[in-house]
């Protein structure tokens, strides 16, 4: 009997109940079981070291990624000022400062273990670059990365005359989901109109729907409940994402209860962008301050799907920003007041398998046989540590290839006297 020989085999690898090897062929999952005897042209003893399928990032701005400063930078530090500065840097896109910016993100994404992302795509400009960009760089990356484009109509789908077409042509060229910004509507019946405009572009086009919405601290602004509704009667139900909805946090308790029960019924998914909404939100109150995020843990109690995202690496909403999930984990963890054991380990899902079943991925998504081998080894031994220590990644699998490998740091304690 020959051995079988695998392209990559991982020994001694943790997943979450149990130690095992994994096996790898032609870019598929080919084995998974304890002390796998066969021979592989590459193989790695990860020691026992946590291994999970890749983080997603459901929520990221690739196009404004790295413009910081540029004109200038953001000193109210509000959305409202972010979105004037990016009205100025936006007259000087050209594709290739686009895709030059999105792909060193991507890359940055992706040596941190991220592997699926979600990107919003500036359509409210008429030379639709960014859009452009962006479908260029989702096929450039394709074969390591998943990228999904949603056609994001940043200064309103009524703010400009063009904004609708523009919106429309963008499905044309082929993006993956509509967006929207209801709050940012000149008036709430221009909002609500906006939504109900999403939903027929996103059925006659058979996209999936991610709209920015309630992000301000406005507890009159009441756009999810649309959604939400749009979603039951259109029958989209779980292609329907509601990112940010950070009023969420500041409505009353009566009317978040009944608004919950509505949510329930529609079945969208949650994005929550804790970085980032911690530091825009609560600019125009004193003291007490609101935190500016949704209701993450009432969300996820109530049985919902909510997944986590970046959503800026350096650009005029966020100067700061590395691209790694587990700095999202670790905020939302604090933010969202996460901290039992249960909850810990729910903020980990959130940056990994909830985020897959936002972007509609689960069938390609997951540790099991014959799904693409894409996977990470963290430098950790569970969820909690990982999440604790924002561990190294180290090693990032795409389709079946080392893509990327970092080694954690070493500390050498000098202080002993011996
Ligand atoms: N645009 C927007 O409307 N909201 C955000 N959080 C970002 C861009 C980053
Ligand atoms: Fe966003």
């Amino acid at each position: 009997m020959t051995a079988t020989s695998w392209d990559l085999l991982l020994r001694h690898c943790r997943l979450l109940d149990r130690e095992v090897d994994i096996a790898i062929k032609d870019g598929k999952i080919a084995a998974i079981a304890p002390n796998l005897a066969e021979i592989a042209q590459l193989e790695l003893d990860v020691k026992g070291k946590l291994v999970s399928p890749p983080f997603v990032e459901s929520h990221i701005h690739l196009d404004t990624a790295l413009t910081a400063g540029e004109p200038r930078w953001n000193k109210t530090g509000t959305l409202f000022e972010g979105i004037e500065i990016w009205r100025e840097r936006k007259q000087s896109l050209t594709l290739e400062d686009v895709k030059r910016r999105a792909i060193e993100t991507l890359k940055q994404q992706a040596s941190q273990g991220v592997l699926f992302v979600r990107s919003h795509a500036d359509v409210s400009e008429p030379s639709l670059t960014a859009l452009q960009g962006l479908l260029e760089v989702r096929e450039f990356v394709k074969d390591w990365m998943t990228l999904q484009v949603v056609a994001f109509p940043q200064d309103g789908v009524y703010g400009n005359p063009k904004n609708d077409e523009l919106l429309e042509e963008a499905l044309k060229l082929g993006a993956d989901a509509v967006g929207g910004i209801p709050h940012y509507e000149f008036t709430r019946e221009d909002g609500v109109k906006s939504v109900h405009r999403i939903f027929e572009l996103a059925q006659k086009y058979n996209r999936l729907i991610d709209i920015h919405c309630d992000e301000i601290d406005d507890e009159q602004s009441r756009f999810l409940e649309v959604v939400a509704a749009c979603a039951i009667r259109s029958g989209m139900g779980t292609r329907v994402t509601a990112s940010h909805t950070t009023a969420f946090g500041s409505y009353n308790n009566a009317y978040a209860g009944k608004l919950m029960g509505l949510l329930t019924r529609s079945q969208i998914n949650f994005i929550a962008n804790p970085l980032i909404n911690i530091t825009l939100q609560g600019r125009t109150d004193t003291y007490p301050k609101r935190r500016g995020v949704t209701r993450v843990k009432e969300l996820w109690q109530a049985g919902l799907n909510v997944s986590l995202g970046y959503d800026c690496v350096q650009d005029p909403w966020y100067s700061l920003g590395t691209g790694n999930m587990l700095d999202v984990a670790h905020m939302a963890v604090h933010v969202c007041q996460m901290t039992g054991m249960a909850e810990i380990d729910a903020c980990f899902d959130m940056v990994t398998s909830h985020g897959a079943k936002t972007l509609d991925l689960e069938d390609n998504y997951g540790i099991k046989v014959g799904k693409p081998a894409n996977l990470i080894v963290l430098d950790a031994d569970s969820r909690y540590n990982a999440i604790r220590c924002r561990s190294t990644v180290c090693y990032t699998i795409a389709q079946g290839r080392l893509l990327a490998q970092t080694e954690p740091p070493v500390t050498q304690w000098k202080g002993d006297r011996s």
